[in-house]
Formats: structure tokens, sequence, C-alpha cells
């Protein structure tokens, strides 16, 4: 007994390591205050007042969707530089979403690319109402208010959410995929014309304690539903983008033979639906997610999941069955901070991302949520990485996978301990749980195992099994 709690205090230790980190950022999260880049910041209100005559700017970065900081308080005669960090194209009006079109602007600066920024200097006064209305971004928050003061002084932005118009970070909500939480298998011994049904939906989700993020999904999940069809079968793609997205958004199917995996049939504009078929040809397990540009970005904020095609004769039955995916987030924030995170184009681009997590969400099924089981029982896992650069090193602390299709191939391959899952790609693996206890599911690249989040638990009761597993006094 001793050593077996000894080996589960390990495994325990492990999780409650990064459970350590998680407590740290209990408690209420203020949102973030970052971008501010202001010679007068430093200074006093008559110095800043000195330092704007000298030319300051201060920084506002428009960045996933919002103006960062959403509040600035600047002395009059500062420039304000907005910096378009989209993927997207911005602008920035003065204007409020009620005023917009109906006054006049004092300023609206031309469609930002990517990567471009415009300057405004504001030499009066007065309180500027900003917006973007490329797309109608400013419906989903994109609105910001510059306070031009000679009381500008010491930390001249206020945070987002707080008072004076700007719209609050919402809510957030839990956005990981329940596991188990999937379609049962097919058994059907012909094949059918199959409709399913998904939404492109963008929502504030909670990353870990502490941690929001914009996330784009399908219908609200990471990862998506997780679809079930049999081969043979004809597939109808039904995607409605929801009338609050401020993007447009596709799926492209791995188990789709032809052009885009369906990526082309499906872009679609909020508010719109856009549908295609396919033959599913070949059994398997496919990553399915969308391809609008820049589509990077749409894969890590979300849009990601599993369609298994089953073979006519079905898969082997087991006890249960759980649906997993992996992901990579590119953040401002890391574990162990708090606030609203913003996606960091420059973290992708050098490939490292702050997060990395299993169903979306830092350490997300662990706890109250770790999936559970019983001694004895056939365990499978569908497991997908949707990337949208890591390759997965996917190992079960304790356990050895009797079966693997590697890379979702029909040809298992049998006892394996870890095996590696491409971006873009699927495994299922099969075992049976013979002794109670925690297993830790991880990315054995354990930096982002216990650093980063890609922890899950599978938690089994029953019997001990000391022929298999006993602890020696
Ligand atoms: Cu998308």
């Amino acid at each position: 007994m001793q050593g077996k709690a000894k080996r589960l205090g390990l495994l325990l230790a492990a999780v409650t390591l990064a459970a350590l980190v998680l407590g740290l950022v209990l408690g209420a999260p203020p949102p973030a205050t970052v971008g501010v880049n202001s010679p007068a910041a430093s200074g006093t209100a008559s110095n800043a007042a000195a330092a704007a005559a000298n030319g300051a700017t201060v920084v506002v970065e428009l960045q996933n969707m919002q103006f960062n900081p959403k509040e600035v308080r600047v002395a009059p005669g500062t420039t304000v530089v907005f910096v378009n960090r989209d993927p997207v194209n911005h602008n920035v009006v003065n204007a409020t979403p009620a005023t917009l079109g109906k006054q006049p602007e004092r300023f609206r600066s031309p469609e930002l690319l990517p990567g471009k920024e415009f300057r405004f200097t504001f030499n009066e006064e007065g309180v500027f109402d900003v917006l973007c209305d490329v797309g109608g971004h400013y419906l989903a928050g994109m609105t910001a208010r510059i306070v031009v003061t000679k009381d500008a002084a010491a930390g001249s932005s206020s945070a987002a959410g707080s008072a004076g118009g700007a719209s609050a970070v919402p809510a957030a909500v839990r956005v990981a995929k329940d596991p188990a939480d999937i379609p049962p298998p097919v058994k059907r011994t012909s094949p059918q014309t199959v409709v399913v049904e998904l939404e492109a939906k963008e929502l504030v989700g909670q990353l870990a304690d502490g941690v929001t993020y914009t996330y784009w999904t399908f219908d609200g999940t990471v990862p998506g539903p997780m679809i079930r069809v049999r081969q043979g079968d004809t597939v109808e793609i039904r995607l409605r983008n929801h009338p609050d997205s401020t993007q447009v958004h596709s799926i492209d199917l791995h188990a789709v033979n032809g052009p885009g995996g369906g990526a082309k049939a499906t872009q679609v504009a909020p508010g719109e639906e856009k549908a295609f078929r396919f033959l599913a040809m070949n059994p398997g397990v496919y990553v399915y997610h969308c391809a609008t540009p820049y589509v990077p970005l749409h894969v890590s904020n979300g849009m990601y999941g599993l369609i298994v095609v089953e073979p006519p004769e079905g898969l082997a039955p087991v006890d249960r069955e759980f649906y997993i995916m992996q992901g990579d987030l590119y953040t401002d924030l890391r574990p162990g901070e708090t606030g609203h995170a913003q996606h960091d184009p420059e973290a992708m681009w050098r490939e490292q991302p702050n997060f990395v997590v299993f169903n979306g969400q830092f350490q997300a099924l662990t706890g109250e949520h770790a999936m559970k089981a019983k001694v004895g029982e056939r365990i499978r896992m569908f497991v997908g990485n949707g990337g949208p650069n890591l390759t997965s090193s996917f190992h079960i602390i304790g356990e050895i996978f009797d079966v693997v299709h590697r890379e979702a191939a029909s040809e298992a391959v049998t006892n394996v301990q870890t095996t590696l899952i491409p971006a873009g790609g699927a495994t299922w693996v099969e075992f049976t749980v013979d002794v109670p206890g925690e297993y830790v599911l991880v990315d054995h690249a354990l930096g982002r195992a216990l650093g980063k989040g890609a922890i899950a638990v599978l938690h089994v009761e029953g019997p001990e099994n000391p022929d298999i597993f006993q602890p020696v006094p």
C-alpha cells in the first residue's frame, strides 16, 4: 500500500505542481492593461504636457478584435499610434456604435492592412470615442476611448471594461468539450445520407483560472462535436456562421476527397449558411478544421474537431470511448498570469505557444472534469491534434497502449508507450485498465504538460489487482 501511495503521490505531485501554478492565479482576474508606451506616462501632469509638446506618443494595439488598451488618458498634443496587430484589416473611426454614420467624425483612418498603423495627434481636451467599422468589428466589442486632459499623468491608461463606456469583457464560459460526449457506434449495415449541422461561434472562454480568451469554435466547444459516420455514407455538411461572428469561417474535413476538403464551398459570412456533400470513401479518424485565412489563427483559436468514419463492420466493441484533442495557443499571457489574453502573432510566428492544452483549456480534463472508468474496462480514445503547429508525443502515465492506430491508419500496431500525433492528424488507442488510480494523459514533451497545461486525468475505480501491480512494503 505504501508503495502504491508513493506512486500515486508522484502522479498527484505532477498534477499538484501544475495546480500550484493555478493556485497562484485564483481570484478575480483584473482585465489586461498593456500596450501603453508613452514618455508622458511616467511624468506628472505638468511634465506630461511638456512631454506632449515634444511629441509624446502612446501606442494602442488593434489585436484579436480589441483595442488594447480600451481607454487611454493623454495630455493635449499627444500622438496616439494605432497599430493593427491582427491578420485582418481594421480601421480607426471617431464614433460610438450609436453615432456611427449619424454624426460628424473628427477622424477616420484608411483601412489598415495587418501591421499598418494610423497616427492622430490630439491637441484639444475632450473625450474621443473610437471604433473599428470594418466588417462590423465594433459589434464584437472593438471600441475604445481616448481621454485628452491636462490632468493626464502617471499610468495614462485605464483597463478594459472599466468605467467610461468602453465595453466590458463578457463573462467567460467553459469551452472544453466533454470527452465522453460523443456519438455511439454507427451499427448500420448499409450506407445512408447523414446531415451534419455545425455552427461557427465566437465566444469568450476560460483558458485557465484567471485567464480568459476569445475563442473561435464549432458549436461553442473545443474541440467541436465529434462526427461519426460509416464508410460509404454520403455526408452533407451544413455550416452556419453565427450572426454575431466577426469573421468568415469554413470547414475542411480531412475525410473528404475533393478540393480543399470542403473549405472552398463553405467560406461562410456571419449570419449565413453554406453546405456541401461528400462520399466518405476511406475509413479512419480524421481532423476537421476551419480553413479561412489566416488559417493558423482560426485553428489555434479552437476551430477543429474529429470525424470518425467507421468501416462497414464497425470498430471492435469497447466499454468506454473518449474524445480528446490537443491544441497550441499563442497568447500574451502565460499560465499563472491573469486577465483577458490577447493573441500574440509574433509568438505564433516563432511557434512558441504559452498554452498547450487538451480540449481547449489549461488542464481542462482534471479534477471534477477527469474522465472516469472502472477496473477491467476496455477503453478507446480518439485523440486528435488540432495544432496548428506542434506535434504531440501522446502518453498516458502508468498505462501501455495495447493497440495504437498510428496516424489513425486502419492497421494497428501493438504495445506502445508514447505515440506521435502530427498537427492536423489523429490516432486512436485502446487499452484495458487493470489497476485503480489516477492515470495522467500528457504530451510527453513535458514542459508542455506541466508548464503549459497539456494534462488530463483518467480516474479508474475498482478493486486492487495485486497480481498486476502491488506496492512492496
Ligand atoms: Cu474560422
